[in-house]
């Protein structure tokens, strides 16, 4: 048997590659051939969490006190490195996550978007002046970093998500601890070798691998990090905001969703078809803006429901390094496990399964976690598969007989990161924009993704703290101080009285 090269990743601290003090390491599969071990990497404790931490204060001194525009400077420099190798972090991205590797490579164009107007900020950062009620007095803000700072990011993103938070968190001039989803650390390995290779100074970004429990109960427990962005279950998001409100650190959370799209009488079919497969199967509905429910107007369900099952049907399913595949194996045996005891659920609920259900078996199916593309009909909304995120190629569909009973429905989860309406009538579309309870609010357009220079989050169960992206990143990663100065000769009015 031809036995295969493993390659064992290590903790980056304080600009060193090193073993994690417990010594022990574990295996990542790749999702769709379980049988190939796509590295082997650091099970890091606590302990391995502080010395980041530690690590961390003293890239900070160096870090911090570099002009923002010579920070963008090693960022720019970054983007191109990761420009010469967007193949091999597609490739790797597939093989540790799964996901088809024409997703992949719109998750490292998505990075490399997210670096480049990073960068850009560094001869932003804006502030502002304004006059003074006093004579003589000058009255302005600046921004200064937060301090060392904690990023903690799933595994369904491996790179994109690591870059939105540390290229803004590292233009703000802070210094990072960087804890991946323990599923997929390689694409992180080599984000940071990228960043090593840039020139960025020892401490300045650590990486510590391993499972969430210890390292990220440690950065939240430090009085040493002064912030965490955070993306992950609403069910973690929800402990790490709440452990971390006791120590006034601020937080960024993005967490689940529930997206649902509206389809109107008058909605161009063949667009809203395009968007809701891809939104429901592609990534295997393995994205927090997948969409998971549809609501149709009663006066084209049936005509809709034709359509979506035969766009389904034409689904192939395979391994994701093939670029013929739509559709991969899921990311994981725990994230199979939960898809099918959904699909269990929703039967047992009453709702009706109009395609798919299974999970696949036989050939190279047995080799990956895969199940095939499923909708469930005659959903109603109290039902478990219509209000909980199940995070895998499952579509519920909702009948309405109306644009407001369509929004209430859609409105009726504790959910609220996107949503999409399909329709002609602008004053239809409006009515919804303006009711509709999410963060993002697309019309005649998928549910999924963003544009990185607009900020990206959602709303209730879906997120909390400042948006990502956008303008809004320097707003999460930076502290405004306001400064006041009196350069009168004399001594001003107030100036004698207090
Ligand atoms: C996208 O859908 O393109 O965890 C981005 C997630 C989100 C990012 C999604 N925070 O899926």
């Amino acid at each position: 048997m031809a036995t295969t090269q493993i390659t064992t990743h290590k903790n980056y601290i304080g600009g060193q590659w090193v073993e994690s003090v417990t010594g022990r390491t574990y295996q990542v599969h790749n999702p769709a051939r379980t049988d190939q071990i796509v590295g082997e990497f650091q099970t890091s404790s606590a302990d391995d969490a502080l010395k980041a931490v530690a690590a961390a204060k003293e890239g900070l001194a160096i870090w911090a006190n570099t002009p923002a525009p010579a920070r963008a400077n090693v960022i720019y420099k970054a983007l191109e490195i990761l420009g010469r190798r967007t193949d091999e972090m597609a490739q790797t991205i597939t093989i540790e996550e799964g996901k088809p590797i024409s997703d992949a490579a719109g998750e490292v164009k998505r990075a490399m978007n997210i670096m480049e107007y990073a960068a850009g900020e560094g001869r932003r950062m804006f502030g502002y002046t304004t006059p003074s009620e006093l004579p003589n007095t000058v009255a302005y803000t600046v921004r200064r970093p937060l301090g060392v700072v904690g990023i903690i990011t799933p595994w369904n993103f491996p790179l994109a998500i690591p870059a939105w938070k540390i290229a803004p968190a590292l233009i703000c001039g802070n210094a990072l601890v960087f804890k991946p989803a323990s599923a997929t650390p390689l694409s992180a390995v080599k984000l940071i070798e990228i960043f090593e290779e840039a020139g960025l100074p020892p401490g300045v970004l650590n990486l510590v691998t391993g499972p969430g429990g210890q390292v990220g109960t440690a950065l939240v427990e430090s009085t040493d990090v002064k912030a965490i962005s955070f993306t992950g279950s609403t069910e973690v998001g929800t402990e790490l905001y709440a452990e971390s409100a006791k120590r006034l650190k601020k937080v960024q959370a993005e967490m689940g969703g529930k997206n649902a799209v509206i389809v109107l009488s008058d909605a161009d079919m063949d667009k809203a078809m395009g968007g809701i497969v891809q939104g429901a199967f592609g990534s295997t509905g393995q994205r927090c803006t997948a969409t998971s429910r549809v609501i149709v107007e009663d006066g084209v369900y049936d005509q809709f429901m034709a359509e979506l099952i035969d766009r389904t049907s034409k689904l192939t399913i395979g391994d994701g390094i093939d670029p013929s595949i739509d559709v991969s194996p899921l990311a994981s045996q725990s994230q199979k496990d939960k898809v099918m005891e959904y699909i269990g659920i929703g039967t047992e609920e009453g709702a009706k399964l109009a395609f798919g259900g299974h999970a696949l078996s036989g050939g190279d199916y047995d080799q990956g976690y895969y199940v095939e593309p499923t909708i469930f009909t005659d959903v109603s909304p109290d039902m478990r598969i219509a209000k909980e995120e199940i995070f895998g190629p499952v579509l519920t569909v909702f009948k309405a007989k109306d644009l407001k009973e369509a929004i209430d429905i859609s409105n009726s989860v504790e959910f609220g990161l996107s949503s999409s309406v399909y329709t002609k009538d602008i004053t239809k579309a409006y009515e919804y924009i303006n009711t509709v309870e999410t963060g993002m609010v697309h019309v005649n357009a998928s549910t999924l993704g963003g544009e990185v220079h607009l900020p990206f989050g959602g709303l209730n169960s879906s997120g909390v703290g400042q948006r990502e992206q956008g303008t809004s990143m320097v707003d999460f990663f930076s502290e405004v101080i306001t400064v006041y100065i009196d350069h009168a000769a004399e001594v001003s009015e107030r100036a004698r009285f207090i």
